[in-house]
């Protein structure tokens, strides 16, 4: 029998306020590195996995010198720290065969090719060719299944996936950029996933459990019934697109097939900018009435919101958030978050167009909490107002005043668990996120931030914790979107004109 490999999978994180010890009660957790530890065969491997999102950045020599592949997955921001983390792994074991992909790589395929052993950009089938390549067919697993008894531990909660990509096409969306066909996995599949979690409250991640076919749709919210009537589940939340909530029927099935809560992306009430963003699901239903309804029904709707101060001016965001406090019968926002120029979508080739992204703004920076884009209002003001953003600084009061009014409206409609996560969210926005999800950090100093792109702080990851030879400086150094004079920067011009010159032969615009 062929030697046993050591296989770490890794989920990369930068932390959006920079925290350094993870965030393991925030809901929901990455999974990524879990359903790519699936594709090793368990016999012939020893694979550990480890979340940044969930621990903290990796930063013991040990772990990173121990594999003989590292697998790294994580957002499109993450790239930065797959480069660190395989500076790590080849200094300390030269051997190592690195294997990156997910949003990140498919966002910068050809940068990304440069660096790492194996770039990928396909799902996780595609890490099984690759394991092929590397090690040998043996080395693969022959079927593939998420390998849940290694994520972080969790007696409560499960997450599972019963699709992929999503059937909308929001101007902002990686998913847009990436193009990915909708897919949903065969329901014995997602009842398999049930059983390895029974007993938990399971969390359905999909970008869009809804999905474009009823009957596939009715086929799951039936399974999910099944295990939840006899007690094999607790209850279940899943995120869903805005169009569900046009059907009030769904609304009640969902509630007695044990549904807890429903995620949507809101992102505004304003009709011109869902209109903008080609968000016309969420005109589908009037969004007060939709989310109004969904917790008469029972069901916790919850949901974020995103500012765009590049094609609003403050006033107008300011107002909208007010109204939204002033409204008891919608729960508060989950998060607040800026808009985001996330590489290789329509709003991003708009932004990119229009010169608006700043000057010396870096992949890291684009994180919804950093300023990184010209503003109508002067720019002072613009940072003031995303300083104030995720925790809704200056709007404490009305904060708990709007808390008490939805409290007092829902008592008796929402269980007491409900009526105390809609509260964990108040928590979490009155708090910038910190207390809630990350309790032991709260009292830490963290770096002075700027807030915008331009002049914002080196995250202190990118100094390396240990000493490198001087060949792998280069890993250290941030990908640049644009450059000095606010120009794409040489750092994606590559993959700038991969993707254009791809999209002409396709007969389309980039990223039409
Ligand atoms: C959990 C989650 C989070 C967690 C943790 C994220 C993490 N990875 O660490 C938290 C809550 C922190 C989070 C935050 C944010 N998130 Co989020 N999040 C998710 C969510 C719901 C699930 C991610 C997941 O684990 N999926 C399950 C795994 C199995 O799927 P996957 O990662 O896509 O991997 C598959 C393929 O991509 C591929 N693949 C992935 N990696 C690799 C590697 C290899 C080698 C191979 C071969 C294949 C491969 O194979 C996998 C299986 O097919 C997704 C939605 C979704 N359904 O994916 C959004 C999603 C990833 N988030 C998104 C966004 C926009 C954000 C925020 C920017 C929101 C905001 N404005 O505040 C922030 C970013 C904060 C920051 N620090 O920068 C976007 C995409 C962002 C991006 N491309 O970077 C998504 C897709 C939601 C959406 N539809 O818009 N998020
Ligand atoms: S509905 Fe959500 S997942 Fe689908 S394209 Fe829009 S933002 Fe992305």
């Amino acid at each position: 029998m062929s030697a046993r490999k050591k296989v770490l999978v890794v989920n990369v994180f930068f932390d959006e306020y920079r925290r350094r010890n993870g965030s393991p009660t925030r809901i929901p957790r990455a999974m990524g590195h879990v359903f790519l530890a699936g594709a090793f065969d368990s016999a012939r491997n020893a694979v550990r996995v480890y979340s940044e999102q969930h621990s903290g950045p990796l930063l013991d020599p040990d772990l990173l010198g121990w594999p003989d592949m590292l697998v790294l997955t994580g957002l499109t921001n993450g790239f930065d720290r797959m480069l660190h983390l395989t500076a790590y792994a080849r200094a300390l074991h030269p051997g190592v065969v690195v294997v990156a992909g997910g949003p990140a790589i498919r966002a910068l395929p050809a940068r990304a090719a440069s660096v790492f052993d194996y770039a990928l950009t396909t799902d996780v089938e595609g890490l099984g060719d690759a394991i092929t390549d590397a090690f040998g067919p043996e080395y693969a697993s022959e079927e593939w299944f998420p390998r849940f008894d290694l994520a972080e531990p969790s007696r409560l909660v499960g997450y599972v996936e019963s699709s992929r990509n999503c059937n909308f096409h929001c101007s902002f969306c990686s998913l847009t950029a990436e193009g990915r066909r909708f897919q949903r996995y065969e329901t014995g599949f997602l009842e398999r996933q049930l059983v390895a979690l029974e007993g938990r409250h399971i969390v359905l991640i999909d970008n869009n459990f809804f999905g474009n076919d009823r009957r596939r749709f009715e086929e799951r919210l039936d399974l999910l019934g099944e295990f939840y009537r006899s007690g094999r589940i607790r209850s279940w939340s899943a995120l869903v697109t805005g169009d569900f909530f046009a059907h009030q029927d769904y609304l009640e099935r969902a509630k007695t097939a044990g549904c807890l809560s429903l995620f949507t992306g809101v992102e505004s009430f304003d009709a011109a900018t869902l209109r903008r963003t080609k968000k016309r699901q969420n005109e589908v239903a009037p969004q007060i009435e939709m989310i109004r309804n969904c917790l008469d029904a029972g069901i916790l709707l919850e949901y974020g919101i995103m500012a765009d101060p590049t094609t609003r001016p403050i006033a107008e965001l300011e107002s909208e958030i007010a109204y939204i406090l002033r409204t008891p019968q919608i729960t508060l926002p989950a998060y607040f978050t800026l808009a985001i120029p996330l590489l290789g979508t329509p709003y991003f080739q708009e932004c990119l167009d229009e010169r608006r992204i700043l000057p010396n703004t870096r992949l890291h920076d684009l994180d919804g909490v950093v300023l990184s884009m010209k503003t109508i209002d002067p720019l002072e003001d613009a940072v003031a107002f995303a300083r104030r953003l995720p925790s809704l600084a200056g709007h404490r009061k009305q904060v708990l005043r709007h808390a008490v009014g939805f409290t007092r409206r829902y008592a008796r409609r929402l269980a007491p668990l409900q009526i105390a996560a809609a509260l964990v969210n108040v928590a979490l926005v009155a708090t910038a996120s910190s207390a809630a999800s990350s309790p032991s950090t709260v009292f830490r100093r963290r770096p002075v931030q700027t807030f915008l792109s331009t002049t914002e702080t080196l995250d202190p990851l990118y100094r390396p914790f240990m000493n490198l030879p001087s060949s792998f400086e280069r890993y250290f150094k941030p990908t640049m979107i644009t450059d000095a004079d606010g120009e794409p920067s040489e750092d994606i011009l590559p993959d700038l004109v991969a993707k254009a010159s791809l999209a002409g032969r396709e007969g389309t615009r980039p990223n039409a």
